[in-house]
């Protein structure tokens, strides 16, 4: 009675809340609660939700050690979460209450939000998708754990200089308390580097592996609350710290550099996140020490991870045998491959099984997502430098090497090229261990992000393994994303208009999507219309808003919004973008003002952060800010096109750019892109899609149909072909396509300011033009031409976007992991009792 008398539920009316707003401020920041800012205000109600989220997380922790369901871990490199607090409030259902507590206070919950930084622990689409994973498998009560890395430093801040080069600041996002996570300071695993292993001399295939550096890896807890149920998961982030705090030895000797350089190297291994995309080629141009460093991050994340997970395992006292029955562990691409071989060492060298017992047990728990095909983008390691660092998993790679080749020869006898082609190992100075093949041939299935993507991992990267080992282990899991966070909170409004329309309780289409096709019926219904004309509106004036307070620039809003943002990628081909604005912008200046003023008006806006290393990427970006510099300042055309590049994109920048756009662009060269992941959110929000047929652009087509999509370029199996002639029978562009060329020849010549430094990045276009523009230009241009008529057609614009936001069921992320857990984990759905 006395225990229940002391439980907390979750806070229900506005005055708990106030209540414990009060409290938190008082107490846990020690602040004179008549005296709070924003920011206090906003860490005070966020340790309120939190309260909320912990009375849920512990119930479902404890519902599933009851229950003990099968369970699957999602290990993840990068989770790019975002905010945490509006969604927090949404999925708990106590958004109104807060508001309204807040307001009591005197605050105004708005600028509360805009105060939490946000936790941005990715790059990328990869990142994001693994953020919008989590969310699903809490709202649909599925057993799922993330793991990754507590990178004291996230992605970098963009800052952009006034010559248009962007620069990198660190984001110290961890100077403030962050009350989303919970320290664990019991749960704690020692990881070893290094050192020597010797195999064991009585043919059981058992080795000793001891030495070296051992590290501790203490984990930290981040509490993921599903919309409209009490099952709240958890994301386990692993922060290293030294074993011993420091050397006595050398301290006392008075060598105090020594003391504390192995402490230092020990914390380092989760001090920052790469900022690379698409790594290989980034990781080739960098020094022996940084690849050392992530490779070192790679294995202390999957070794924490998989001992946790053991020891859950071993805690219900079934047979380890049986770990497959109880446990799916997701590979988020190759970054977490090395959990193979180290479950193989624990499994062996530890639990003493057999080879084949070992085996059977990895490749029935492991599940591998690819998410590129480009080649440069295939994680490999360098053989000398995994025998350094991680000497018994380079025993048990080869060993695994031998026994595969062994059944690869058995079935093609004879085959040397195809052993050489499936190898492990890459021949070559040095040899490197390929990990996609690791991943591949260590797991149960894999899967790739799209259609067209699945079916390029299955034709080309590995081609030779499906031979081997029968189609049905590669299937497709198209990507998804959130609506909680890309529908409902960053677009309320279209949220409530749909809400009301639908006559939906509850907002249960969140959780169904497929229920936004009843908006269909209302394409002819003028009032709908106009409604959701009019929150467009608002939301470029939001956006506008936002551009004028950050950047001091007036944006105007009775134009097209187009965007573009995402990583900068000379695939993405941010240049063809760039490229058309200029021919736009020239067109315009060709025309007499009586011509000009039948256009349409047209806001572009880019946002996108290129690798630091990534020097094309770096010059596309000066080349937008110098454009944008020049058109924006030109009386002829300022009121036909703006211009503008929104520097430090991120989560929250998303939120506000994605519902304002009337179109935004997807044009990477085909087969290129798996999947894309921003083009769903666009269109949720009611956005229009210019895009190659690429990744899950042809999906999205599929569903809304061609006539409300605006595709354009070379399709998948012509481009080696055209990379082909490009190579051996090159056509100068000034024959090829005159109108690309006169563009080059603009910013050549300087229209932009200094031309020359723009050489090296236009020359990636006349000298071999790996990513096909001079093939595509014309087409992409003809593709706008579509979209402004269709633009100038107001009214039926209105309807091809509620169309659009109608079809996008298909993209919620909860169907993506429901796939995942019916076909692929074969986990149960397990709501708190
Ligand atoms: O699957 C998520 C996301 C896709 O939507 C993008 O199309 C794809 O480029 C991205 N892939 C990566 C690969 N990085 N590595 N390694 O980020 O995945």
């Amino acid at each position: 009675e006395v225990w229940k008398a002391g439980m907390r539920g979750v806070d229900k009316d506005v005055s708990d809340i106030t209540k414990s707003f009060v409290n938190h401020a008082q107490t846990s920041l020690a602040r004179q609660a008549y005296n709070l800012d924003d920011f206090g205000a906003y860490e005070a109600a966020a340790l309120a939700a939190r309260d909320d989220l912990l009375v849920n997380w512990n119930e479902t922790q404890l519902n599933y050690t009851r229950k003990n369901p099968k369970r699957a871990y999602y290990l993840s490199l990068e989770f790019l979460m975002g905010r945490t607090l509006d969604n927090a409030l949404l999925n708990l259902g106590l958004k109104g209450e807060f508001e309204e507590g807040v307001k009591k206070l005197g605050f105004n919950m708005e600028d509360l939000l805009e105060k939490e930084r946000d936790a941005a622990l990715g790059n990328g689409g990869l990142g994001r998708l693994a953020a919008c994973y989590l969310d699903s498998s809490a709202s649909q009560e599925i057993p799922v754990w993330g793991y990754g890395l507590r990178y004291q430093y996230g992605i970098f801040q963009q800052l952009i200089s006034p010559e248009g080069n962007q620069l990198e600041a660190p984001d110290p996002w961890l100077e403030h308390q962050n009350p989303w996570e919970l320290p664990r300071l019991d749960v704690t695993y020692e990881v070893r580097f290094y050192g020597h292993a010797e195999r064991s001399s009585d043919g059981s295939g058992r080795a000793n592996w001891s030495g070296g550096q051992e590290v501790m890896a203490v984990a930290y807890d981040v509490m993921i609350p599903g919309y409209n149920t009490k099952t709240t998961n958890n994301l386990r982030l692993w922060q290293s710290k030294p074993k011993r705090g420091f050397d006595l030895n050398s301290f006392n000797a008075g060598n105090y550099e020594a003391a504390v350089e192995s402490s230092n190297s020990a914390a380092a291994i989760t001090s920052v996140l790469y900022p690379n995309d698409h790594t290989s080629t980034d990781l080739a141009n960098e020094a022996t020490v940084g690849k050392e460093l992530r490779l070192k991050q790679q294995y202390f994340w999957t070794a924490a991870s998989l001992a946790d997970i053991l020891r859950r395992f071993k805690n219900t006292g079934k047979p380890i045998t049986d770990f497959p029955d109880y446990a799916a562990i997701q590979l988020n691409d190759t970054h977490p491959t090395l959990a193979i071989p180290e479950l193989m060492r624990i499994l062996i060298d530890e639990e003493e099984l057999s080879w084949n017992q070992a085996w059977q047990i990895v490749t029935n728990t492991f599940f591998y997502t690819n998410h590129t095909v480009l080649p440069e983008a295939l994680e490999k390691w360098a053989v000398p430098l995994v025998e350094h660092v991680l000497p018994r998993h380079l025993q048990i790679i080869y060993d695994i090497n031998m026994y595969f080749l062994q059944a690869v020869e058995k079935k093609f006898p004879g085959d040397r090229d195809r052993l050489a082609r499936m190898s492990l190992i890459e021949e070559g100075y040095p040899k490197q261990v390929r990990m996609a093949h690791l991943a591949c041939i260590g797991s149960r299935k894999v899967n790739g992000v799209a259609e067209l993507h699945s079916e390029l991992v299955r034709t080309t990267i590995l081609k030779d393994f499906v031979e081997f080992e029968g189609v049905s282990k590669f299937g497709n899991v198209t990507n998804g994303v959130t609506p909680r966070r890309w529908l409902d909170q960053c677009n309320h409004e279209l949220s409530d208009l749909i809400t009301k329309t639908l006559k939906i309780e509850k907002k249960v289409w969140l959780k169904d999507l497929a229920k936004l096709e009843g908006l269909l019926a209302f394409t002819e219904d003028k009032n709908f219309r106009e409604q959701w004309a009019a929150i467009k509106q608002r939301n470029k004036e939001r956006l506008a808003r936002h551009v004028q307070t950050t950047l001091g620039l007036t944006v105007r809003t009775d134009a097209m919004f187009d965007v573009q943002i995402k990583r900068l990628h000379e695939y993405k081909r941010q240049t063809l973008n760039i490229l058309g604005v200029i021919h736009r912008y020239l067109t315009l200046k060709s025309m007499t003002p009586a011509e000009r003023s039948k256009c349409n008006r047209k806001v572009v806006f880019f946002a996108g952060k290129a690798a630091p290393a990534y020097y094309i990427a770096k010059l596309t970006i000066r080349l937008i800010v110098n454009v944008a510099r020049v058109i924006n300042a030109d009386a002829d055309t300022k009121d036909f096109l703006q211009l503008y590049f929104l520097p430090d994109y991120s989560v929250s920048l998303a939120e506000v750019l994605i519902p304002a756009s009337d179109i935004s662009q997807h044009i990477s060269t085909a087969g290129t892109e798996a999947s894309g992941t921003s083009n769903m959110k666009f269109c949720l929000n009611g956005g229009l899609l210019l895009g190659t047929v690429d990744g899950a652009n042809i999906e999205i087509a599929e569903e809304v149909g061609e006539n409300n999509v605006f595709f354009f370029g070379h399709l998948t199996p012509a481009v080696e072909d055209l990379r082909y002639q490009h190579a051996y029978h090159p056509v100068p562009i000034e024959q090829k396509c005159p109108a690309l060329a006169k563009v080059l020849n603009e910013v050549s010549a300087g229209m932009f300011g200094d031309g020359g430094v723009y050489e090296p990045l236009l020359n990636t276009i006349r000298q071999g033009d790996y990513y096909l523009l001079t093939d595509d230009f014309d087409s992409y241009i003809a593709a706008l031409a579509m979209v402004d008529d269709a633009y100038l057609d107001r009214d039926e614009w209105i309807k091809k976007s509620i169309r659009t936001t109608a079809k996008m069921g298909k993209f919620s992320s909860d169907r993506a992991i429901l796939e995942y857990a019916e076909s692929y984990w074969n986990l149960e759905q397990t709501p708190v009792s």
